[in-house]
């Protein structure tokens, strides 16, 4: 079973208080778009490293909660960053994985060990104190309040179906007028 991912996301935007959420990829396309927000840190391009500016930001601001979407592909390209993120350990680090088992992006070419791998275990055996695998609204929506809250970091591996016709916005992604809006919005968020 598999989430559509606009529900996916439309249920955080739903919960989001006041969470820095760091988004790369497909998922990145579709949240600007669900969920508009001065505090949204969206890229393209340093593939795998959203991670890292979301430990980053975490780091930065411990009064702040970190939501990073990332992809199954961009986390498989740093695996690396789950052990530096656990030994860090960030308690407002929330690293979430869109797993459409595809880089979707470049004509949904399948990951390498597509449905074979387990995000959920990598993390674990990095030293993440908490993970989940969810692959049901349901159950994503029940869980959000508590993932929204308690101490990280935490790994959420979100089992996702293309969904939604979002059209691709490159340069929104990290256009200057956004970046700086960000930067403002994190400075006044103190
Ligand atoms: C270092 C590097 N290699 C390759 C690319 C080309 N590339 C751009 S997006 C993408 C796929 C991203 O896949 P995933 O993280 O799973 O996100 P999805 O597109 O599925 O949302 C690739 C391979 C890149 N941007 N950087
Ligand atoms: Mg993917």
């Amino acid at each position: 079973m598999t989430m559509k991912r606009d529900d996916c996301l439309k249920a955080l935007a739903r919960q989001r208080t006041g969470e820095i959420v760091v988004a790369v990829y497909k998922a990145a396309q579709e949240w600007i778009q669900i969920a508009p927000h001065p505090l949204n840190y969206t890229f393209t391009g340093a593939m795998g490293q959203g991670s890292s500016h979301g430990l980053g930001l975490a780091l930065g601001r411990p009064d702040k909660r970190v939501v990073v979407l990332d992809g199954d592909g961009s986390l498989l390209m740093n695996l690396g960053t789950l052990v530096t993120i656990a030994n860090a350990a960030p308690k407002n680090f929330v690293h979430c994985v869109l797993e459409n088992g595809t880089y979707e992006t470049n004509g949904a070419v399948p990951i390498p060990g597509a449905g074979k791998i387990s995000f959920s275990a990598f993390a674990r055996a990095a030293g993440y104190p908490k993970t989940y695998a969810i692959s049901s609204l349901e159950e994503w929506e029940r869980e959000l309040g508590t993932i929204l809250h308690e101490p990280g970091p935490i790994l959420v591996d979100l089992k996702v179906e293309p969904a939604g016709k979002y059209a691709e916005d490159f340069p929104r992604l990290y256009d200057l007028k956004h970046r700086e809006a960000f930067g403002r919005a994190l400075r006044e968020s103190r």
